[in-house]
């Protein structure tokens, strides 16, 4: 049977390829968050439980034998499967905020428009394994070299995917942006290069229109 998928208000994505500077957006969400008296999960993706945390190694550890573009995708909706059913869905149904370092998009980036996975598939996973989705998601969208030449200045050496040459970061990019165009209600695009002050007052400012919404339905 196939099982729709539902957008939660209080479920929070921050997306966007590397270096984009996830981090301290994360950091801004969470302050303005718990300022509001909400309480707040920050999580990730790959990962967020232990088990999903062994299988995000398997994911990006380059030293394993090569992996195919379908056990990835499989590794990072399996991951997904118990971090959605262990951490997300118990956060949300006591009330709490919940802000995730990646989720869905990122399969649809990186395996559909990266390895050119069918996106068919990838819809029919999160149907199946996920029926999830954030009802805020904020992309940070940067030129690929700036953000490969921020990450290189910080990472000791790369990871299986960071290994990858920037026509598959291009595609990865352009994915995000084509996603944030099919569902512009759900998508906020934020211009990362500019100053970290600037992303950060962008991404409280997203939030703070996203929280005056809520509060106009509830
Ligand atoms: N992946 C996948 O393939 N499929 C999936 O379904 C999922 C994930 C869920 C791990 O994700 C990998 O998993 C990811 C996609 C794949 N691979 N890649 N690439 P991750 O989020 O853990 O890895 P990441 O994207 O490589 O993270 P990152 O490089 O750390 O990005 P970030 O968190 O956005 O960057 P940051 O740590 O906040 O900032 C990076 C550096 O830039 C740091 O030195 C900052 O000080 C600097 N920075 C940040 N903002 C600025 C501004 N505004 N100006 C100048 N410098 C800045």
């Amino acid at each position: 049977m196939t099982q729709s998928v539902l957008s939660h208000p209080h479920f929070i994505s921050l997306e966007g390829g590397e270096g984009a500077g996830k981090t301290s957006a994360i950091t801004a969400l969470r302050d303005l968050l718990q300022a509001r008296g909400h309480e707040v999960v920050l999580t990730r993706e790959p990962g967020g439980t232990p088990l999903a945390e062994r299988i995000r190694e398997l994911v990006l550890n380059p030293r394993d034998e090569p992996l195919h573009a379908d056990t990835e995708l499989l590794l990072v909706f399996a991951a997904r499967a118990q971090h959605v059913r262990q951490v997300i869905r118990p956060a949300l149904q006591r009330g709490a905020f919940v802000v995730s370092d990646r989720f869905t998009d990122s399969s649809y980036a990186y395996q559909g428009a990266g390895r050119g996975l069918d996106a068919r598939w990838i819809a029919e996973l999160e149907r199946q394994a996920v029926g999830i989705k954030p009802g805020l998601t904020l992309l940070l969208d940067l030129d690929v070299r700036e953000g490969r030449a921020r990450a290189a200045g910080r990472d000791l050496w790369p990871d299986r995917i960071e290994s990858e040459q920037d026509d598959f970061f291009e595609r990865v990019r352009q994915g995000f942006r084509q996603r944030a165009v099919e569902e512009p209600q759900r998508f906020r695009l934020i211009d990362a290069s500019q100053t970290p002050a600037q992303v950060g007052a962008a991404v409280r400012d997203a939030l703070w229109q996203w929280l005056e919404t809520l509060e106009t339905l509830e």
